[in-house]
């Protein structure tokens, strides 16, 4: 069985998510960035981690991509066009929302107190404007980014999007509305559940 070392006030509930949504069996190990259980295995202190065996990987798109290809869900095939489009998604999102959360994240809370630079905040946040413009022209008429089908890049928006909310940054109605609808499936229930 697949175990999940994170805690759900993190980019490890994008993992919890993608399983729900399979369908598929995991373990939870409940842990902080930089717990002693997070740096044997990853020596960054990062999470989420995922653990098969004797395996380990990091990074929360890597686990998705390789749970999604291995389950076959959430994705579209290797080597398709459609999934070059998925893959371009997941890139946008992990440049332009990702990227800002975790950079003002970095310097109001995480960075040594010496360099943090908050000013930055400001302008993070009206990149963070700026990018939902793209967005919205990436989700069309949707449902999903890809069409009717939904895949990983739909849990790294919506996760982004809520994270966006909690952290006080601009929220238009396009990933507003999109991020309530996305939220309100069982599987991220699950996914939030202790
Ligand atoms: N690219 C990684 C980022 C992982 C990451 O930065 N996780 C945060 C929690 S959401 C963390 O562990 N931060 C601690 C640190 O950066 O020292 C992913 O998507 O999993």
């Amino acid at each position: 069985m697949y175990k999940i070392i994170g805690n759900r006030r993190s980019r490890t509930t994008r993992v919890y998510w993608l399983l729900e949504e399979l369908g598929v069996a995991y373990e939870r190990i409940s842990a902080r960035p930089h717990a002693q259980e997070v740096t044997r295995i990853n020596p960054s202190g990062k999470i989420p981690v995922l653990l098969h065996g004797e395996a380990a990987i990091t990074d929360s798109t890597a686990i998705m991509t390789w749970l999604a290809d291995r389950h076959g869900g959430l994705a579209f095939p290797c080597g398709s066009l459609e999934r070059a489009r998925q893959d371009s998604h997941t890139q946008f999102l992990l440049d332009e929302f990702d990227a800002c959360l975790w950079m003002a994240a970095r310097h109001t809370a995480y960075l040594p107190e010496e360099h943090r630079v908050p000013v930055v905040v400001d302008s993070l946040k009206w990149e963070f404007s700026r990018s939902q413009e793209r967005f919205a022209e990436r989700l069309g008429e949707g449902p999903f980014l890809m069409g009717e089908k939904m895949t990983i890049p739909d849990i790294i928006a919506a996760h982004c999007g809520r994270w966006a909310m909690s952290a006080g940054f601009p929220v238009g109605h396009v990933l507003k509305e999109y991020t309530e609808r996305l939220t309100a499936r069982e599987a991220f229930a699950r996914a939030l559940r202790p």
